[in-house]
């Protein structure tokens, strides 16, 4: 079970360098390979913040963050990389074919394998109709496709590395609502023994979810399922009627 991609974070609090006050306090889950776990909460909660801190873009003050056990700042970068994909909240697209930007991740991955996870991030019929399909060219940016196929490009990306986790942040919001439902069930068929993190605007796209953490000002203070929180939580009542 090295590789089962069990995520847990334990009292983690974390302040960004420099910064006076926690930007997370005292967070603590665990998601499971199999599990979707989605984090909602208002702009400048704290969601991409607390995805960041699994791949490491920083490191906590206090508690860890752990993949299958081991507090990540014993992992190697490089075998976090191979475990984990982030899609960014703003998808990075780089001057180059399409290709080439799907293969960020893994280089030696076959054209097969693109269409693959093209198909499943809904973004094979668009890159079939360009003349050049795979070798397409992408501007710097990706300035010269739109904000819902970047979007399906970078979830492509990810999907190419077979990873064993997926964050995803903030990742569906540029898509249509029968998109979105697609990708996600999509997703769910080709990743189901994956374990998946999902930042989300529209709760249309994490109802399912297996566990739904509400963020406040750095701090989870609802957790549950869609029906249990609709029961429960306020603040997710906000959320849902806003
Ligand atoms: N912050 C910071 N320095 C950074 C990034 C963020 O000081 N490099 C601050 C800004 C917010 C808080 O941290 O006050 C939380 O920011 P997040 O980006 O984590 O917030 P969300 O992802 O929840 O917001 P959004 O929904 O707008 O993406
Ligand atoms: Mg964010």
């Amino acid at each position: 079970a090295a590789l089962a991609g069990v995520v847990e974070y334990r009292n983690v609090t974390f302040a960004y360098p420099g910064a006076e006050s926690p930007v997370l306090s005292n967070i603590s889950f665990t998601a499971r390979p199999g599990q979707t776990i989605a984090i909602i909460g208002s702009t400048g909660a704290g969601k991409t913040s607390l995805l960041s801190l699994l791949p490491r873009l920083y490191d906590p003050a206090e508690g860890q963050v752990l993949l299958d056990g081991v507090p990540v700042d014993r992992l190697d970068r490089a075998e976090i990389t191979k475990r984990v994909a982030l899609v960014p909240q703003r998808p990075y697209l780089f001057s180059g074919s399409i290709g080439h930007n799907l293969r960020f991740g893994k280089t030696e991955a076959t054209d097969q394998e693109l269409w693959d996870a093209l198909r499943v991030a809904q973004g094979e019929s668009f890159v079939r109709e360009k003349k050049n399909g795979l070798d397409s060219r992408i501007s710097q940016g990706g300035t010269n496709v739109s904000g819902g196929q970047r979007q399906r490009l970078c979830i492509a990306r990810a999907l190419v590395t077979k990873p064993r986790v997926y964050l995803f942040d903030d990742s569906f919001s540029a898509l249509d609502v029968a998109t979105d439902a697609r990708l996600r069930a999509a997703l769910k068929r080709t990743t189901s023994d994956a374990t998946v993190i999902i930042v989300a605007q529209r709760i249309s796209t994490i109802t399912e979810a297996d566990q739904i953490l509400v963020l406040d000002n750095g701090r989870i203070v609802d957790r549950g399922t869609h029906e249990e929180l609709l029961e429960t939580s306020p603040t997710y009542q906000e959320i849902v009627e806003s």
